[in-house]
């Protein structure tokens, strides 16, 4: 039998500031280093008290019921519903203040990537000593809650147990909403728990919100496998499991030889009642949460996934259980799943939203008219009113989200615990393109897609990080803002990833947004097609049209599939303008990415110039035959 740890000199400390209830708690998790990690930190920023969560029921509704009295949250109409406002400018992710710490003769090279904001790195030693001085007794008359959480499915190959340090009763009431509890996972584990830790503190508050946006800091100690944040709220910055843990996990998966990705996991329904995993890759405000929430379909997770392989196959696993989704365009015929949850009684925190006086809410693409008044992140608000920039200020924020369990959703999948995940039989990159890539396309096999499809992946910003909006901005496997490793052995391996496989999962890119003149070449719930046609060709069932750039659909296959899943008439026209083969703005692109790769990324691996060339050389072939714009109908029907 294995002797139990000895209490360290951390317990003392626990032992003197924590309730006795408290102490037992998390002194039943033998584990020293939890108990050092988390005595540290109650002695460093001196909350008032603290609360250990075991995960129970109890310890779940205690938490919600504290985000309600410290004002962070506040009720609405509905039975379970809660409304928390980020302060005006703490509404997105913050690149400029995320750095990962480094040795300082270690340069992941990402700094130059960033499209103007700084994917930044900074000396670890300097970078610790400067979070410590923010984080110094900045719990002062806060509560520290400790929770602990399990990253993925529990009991599994896959998952990580995580350790979280927080004084936002919101935050921890949004994790027990997002993330399955770890207690258990912890006292099982004693010793052995190789975990996560994260420490945020949301600082002094004004009216409620961050105050001191200046010291914003989200630090990631890739070594000490540490996040640290401050002085916000948004939560995309202060919900340790969400991206903080991924760029620890990407840095994990690479040595172990997995991936974490930037991808939701969905199951798509195909003939005689089989169902095909998808994942799919998007940066944010680009339809990703809509298309794993596909009506008639079944989703596992909307954000993020561990993908492994076993017996020589792609298995995923969604990293969380709960869903923090952009709410905006949200409405009762395009998510009629989504629309029920959120007019239903439950567990559900809207952020950044405008209430009404009948504690009712509202967000822009809401059914109905926008309404005359309201409160949103801004304080009061009516039609028109402006900000100190005089922009107008819209009803709802863009990232506005919804932060509930998935559990209240009809169409979650009865795998989504399945400690083995799921088989993966493709992959899915997409981004915001209005003038290049067609709707839906397959590469012709891994390293293609992998290259000119996830490496290439290119996006016009959105509201989802703060910065400008509209400009192009690359996007490589909508995982960049995460990376802690360099891109280009994220890209080795990912290449070496799918090589291992006899049969690696097919790998798609489809693009939403492709427009002419102005206008929107394809509806809102066309994807709702394009992820059956990928359906199909993941097993064989579909014919496809060989181009320079990968295989697309046949019309008669998505005249079929309109008919039968949106019962509509999709016309030959429409399909000539949607998947027209846009030969100039392809050149372009590679020409882009080739020069990103040759001029920003050190040490870009051989092939991905190999094959962005052959694929510029099979576009230039064309070309001379057909010239600039390519009709579908020229090209040769394959198997
Ligand atoms: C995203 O922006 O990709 C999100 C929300 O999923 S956040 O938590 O802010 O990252
Ligand atoms: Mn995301």
């Amino acid at each position: 039998m294995e002797m139990a740890e000895t209490p360290g000199a951390g317990a003392k400390i626990l032992k003197e500031r924590l309730s006795k209830e408290n102490f037992e708690k998390l002194l039943a998790i033998e584990n020293t280093a939890v108990h050092e990690f988390v005595a540290k930190y109650v002695e460093f920023c001196d909350p008032d008290s603290i609360f250990v969560s075991d995960g129970s029921p109890e310890d779940i509704k205690h938490i919600k019921e504290e985000a309600i009295a410290s004002g962070e949250e506040k009720k609405l109409a509905i039975e379970g519903h809660t409304i928390h406002f980020d302060g005006y400018h703490d509404q997105a992710r913050d690149r400029k203040g995320t750095r990962l710490l480094l040795p300082k003769e270690v340069d992941l090279g990402l700094g130059a990537l960033g499209g103007g904001e700084s994917l930044g790195q900074i000396e670890r030693d300097e970078g610790l000593k400067e979070i410590h001085s923010i984080l110094k007794n900045i719990m002062k008359g806060h509560k520290l809650y400790v929770l602990f959480f399990c990253l993925g499915p529990t009991n599994s190959e896959f998952s990580i147990p995580c350790v979280q340090l927080t004084d936002s009763p919101y935050v921890a009431h949004s994790e027990n909403l997002l993330y399955r509890q770890g207690y258990a996972e912890f006292n099982k584990l004693g010793k052995a728990a190789r975990f996560f830790k994260f420490v945020h503190s949301e600082g002094e508050l004004a009216n409620g919100v961050s105050k001191n946006i200046d010291k914003r800091r989200i630090y990631v100690d890739i070594d000490g496998e540490t996040v640290y944040s401050t002085n916000t709220q948004y939560g995309g910055n202060t919900i340790g499991l969400k991206k903080l843990a991924m760029r620890l996990a990407i840095k994990r998966g690479s040595e172990e030889g997995w991936l974490t990705e930037h991808m939701f996991v969905m199951g798509v329904h195909g003939p005689k009642g089989k169902l095909t995993y998808l994942t799919g890759a998007f940066p944010s405000l680009c339809g990703k949460t809509s298309t794993s929430m596909m009506m008639g379909e079944k989703i596992i997770g909307d954000d993020i996934a561990y993908l492994r392989i076993q017996d020589s196959r792609v298995r995923a696993v969604n990293v969380e259980s709960g869903m923090f989704g952009i709410i905006q365009g949200v409405n009762s015929k395009d998510d009629p799943i989504l629309w029920k949850a959120l007019h239903s009684s439950g567990d559900i925190i809207f952020s950044n939203v405008l209430v009404l006086e009948n504690d009712g809410v509202y967000w822009i693409g809401h059914d109905g008219e926008v309404p005359a008044k309201g409160v949103n992140h801004s304080g009061n608000w009516t039609p028109g009113k402006k900000d100190a920039q005089s922009k107008e200020i819209p009803p709802s924020h863009k990232n506005a989200r919804l932060t509930l369990n998935m559990e209240l959703l009809e169409n979650l999948d009865q795998r989504i615990n399945d400690p083995e995940g799921v088989e993966v039989g493709g992959i899915i990159y997409g981004g915001r393109d209005s003038d290049t890539c067609v709707p839906v396309e397959e590469a012709f096999d891994w390293t293609h897609g992998i290259i000119t499809k996830g490496a290439s992946l290119e996006s016009e910003t959105t509201a989802a990080t703060l910065g400008k909006e509209g400009t192009r901005e690359f996007a490589p496997m909508a995982n960049l803002d995460f990376l802690s490793i360099p891109l280009s052995k994220y890209i080795e391996n990912n290449i070496k990833f799918g090589s291992q496989l006899s049969n690696p999962p097919k790998v798609f890119s489809v693009n939403y947004f492709i427009k002419e003149n102005g206008e929107y070449l394809t509806g809102k719930l066309y994807k709702a097609v394009w992820l059956k046609w990928m359906e199909l060709r993941c097993n064989g069932e579909a014919q496809a049209l060989k181009t320079p750039t990968g295989f697309i659909p046949l019309y008669d296959d998505l005249r079929k599939l309109f008919k039968n899943v949106l019962e509509t008439n999709y016309s030959k026209d429409e399909y000539l303008k949607q998947f027209k083969l846009r030969i100039p703005e392809h050149l372009a692109k590679i020409e882009r990415i080739t020069a990103i790769y040759s001029t920003k990324v050190p040490n870009s691996p051989k092939v991905v110039f190999k094959v962005l060339e052959e694929q510029r050389k099979r576009l230039e072939e064309v070309r001379k035959k057909h010239g600039d714009y390519v009709s579908p109908e020229d090209f040769e029907i394959v198997n």
